[in-house]
């Protein structure tokens, strides 16, 4: 057993998890960080999902029931575990996504406030009283519980894609099955263990959250079930694209958070510092692997030089190396097919006539696991595979001389997920975040495109897929309207001014 495998058993210990391997599973679970397998666990057959879906079904039919303010005594508990299981959790996310610690812990901490907002948010779930044509009479609308919300996460944010989906639909009345990304297992199960933990405290229906084991087939039963009223997806383009249809086939809801191309116009006025800053974490954070990473920077031509200079300075001195040492900044990709994408796409631009500015090779680390020197490209078009999301530190740099044509480029992508502008001009930045500007879900201002706090709605637009998850009025996805319009007249009068008989 190597060091990382006999650290995750006692994280997983402490987390409640107990001992998850079984030898012989058909699942192995690893860690990116030196690629050693850290256990093997049994998947969930189709029928065992059903029936995990049956329960989760039977236990919203319970807790829907719950006034939602007694509804968020359950996330407080949540956020209680959270806080208290912070560090291990933090470093099993580290250990399974190859995040470094920081970032880790950041994670965690995005769940944690998602718990807080949800548990406000459980006194404040509200319908409008709206003015009715008719004397005497009330019109309103109520929010209802939606029924079984299911959540398929990506590898990439193991842990807080959940909690954004589960933290809202457990207030809102909704029961959660998860099926995780199969390269993160172990921490949707030390996701469960605390929340079965929270329910314990907080006397909620056995079943009411769950955790499906598994791949493509689990994820199948999710996806078909009538019983799952809500589909909430985040993963790729190409995955939305199968899973939007197999759900709108059978009428259901979906929610789907995609890929993302996300780029920043860096104008003539713009704080170079910051905006190097800015661009570098955006670009090279969770080694490039967040749906919200920077994959495209539109400079001005002005500028240009001096900006690729400065970034080329930065990108030299980043360390790389293990997430668990303190100094690294930039961790591993998660697996061979991750690192053939990173060198498939600067190869692709490179032959798009493409100059390699820095990075693009790969690191060796004692230990092994799949480490890449982030890449500069240099484009002269915005070709194909600059159009293409590639899940790994690889930024383009593209160049303008009007500012029309930075916005044109800008949203020639199939992708609408986050765009920022570094500016000091007004004009420019409100252009930027108005109607003819960035037609992307989130648009920033002197900050860089990733990094997000759960406040705001998080999710974007085009082939991002229209969802809305976290913060703002995102609640009301996990819930059902009703109308209702009440009588307290003695008169029968008819919309529209209808006389009937
Ligand atoms: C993702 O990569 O799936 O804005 C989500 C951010 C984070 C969320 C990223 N709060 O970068």
């Amino acid at each position: 057993m190597t060091d990382i495998a006999v650290r995750t058993l006692q994280i997983l210990d402490r987390l409640g998890v107990g001992d998850p391997f079984e030898p012989g599973g058909e699942l192995v679970s690893r860690s990116p960080i030196d690629g050693s397998e850290l256990g093997r666990l049994r998947p969930h057959s189709p029928a065992e999902a059903a029936e995990v879906i049956g329960r989760a079904h039977a236990a919203f039919e319970q807790w829907r029931v719950v006034p939602a303010p007694v509804r968020g005594q359950f996330v407080r508990e949540l956020g209680g575990l959270l806080r208290e299981h912070k560090d291990d959790l933090g470093a099993l996310v580290s250990i399974e996504a190859g995040k470094i610690v920081s970032e880790g812990l950041g994670e965690v901490q995005e769940m944690i406030d998602i718990c807080d907002l949800a548990l406000g948010l459980s006194r404040q779930l509200h319908g409008l009283t709206i003015a009715t044509e008719r004397p005497g009479h009330r019109m309103m609308e109520q929010w209802h519980p939606l029924g079984v919300v299911g959540v398929i996460s990506a590898f990439n944010f193991p842990v807080a894609v959940w909690s954004w989906n589960a933290a809202l639909a457990f207030v809102c009345g909704d029961a959660v099955v998860w099926k995780p990304s199969e390269k993160t297992v172990l921490t949707a199960l030390a996701c469960q263990a605390l929340a079965t933990e929270a329910a314990r405290r907080a006397g909620v229906p056995e079943g009411l959250s769950a955790v499906l084991v598994g791949d493509r087939a689990v994820g199948e039963v999710l996806v078909d079930d009538p019983r799952v009223q809500l589909v909430s997806a985040t993963g790729s383009t190409r995955m939305g694209k199968e899973v939007a249809p197999r759900v709108a086939a059978r009428l259901g809801r979906s929610l789907l958070e995609l890929g993302g191309n996300n780029a920043a116009i860096i104008a003539p006025s713009a704080d170079l510092d910051l905006a190097v800053r800015g661009i570098v974490f955006s670009a090279v954070g969770t080694a490039g692997q967040r749906c919200t990473s920077l994959r495209r920077i539109i400079v001005h031509e002005s500028i240009k030089d001096d900006l690729v200079a400065r970034l080329t300075a930065a990108y030299e001195t980043l360390s790389i190396g293990s997430p668990l040492e303190a100094s690294t900044l930039v961790g591993p990709l998660i697996d061979q097919p991750a690192f053939e994408a990173f060198g498939a796409a600067v190869a692709q631009a490179e032959a798009d006539g493409g100059k390699l500015v820095t990075g693009g090779e790969q690191v060796d680390v004692e230990g092994g696991g799949f480490y890449v020197r982030p890449a500069i490209v240099d484009m002269p078009a915005q070709t194909d595979v600059v159009k293409a999301e590639t899940f790994a530190p690889v930024l383009y740099v593209l160049t303008y001389r009007d500012f029309t044509d930075a916005l044109t480029l800008h949203n020639d992508v199939a992708q609408g997920l986050s765009s920022a502008i570094f500016t000091l001009d007004v004009r420019e930045a409100e252009l930027f975040m108005s109607v003819v500007g960035s037609d992307c879900g989130i648009a920033n201002v002197n900050i860089g495109t990733s990094g997000a706090e759960i406040g705001g709605a998080f999710g974007g637009e085009k082939e991002t897929g229209g969802g809305r998850e976290s913060g703002s009025d995102a609640w009301r996805s996990y819930m059902r309207r009703s109308t209702n319009t009440i009588n307290y007249s003695t008169e029968l009068p008819l919309a529209q001014g209808v006389e009937f008989g």
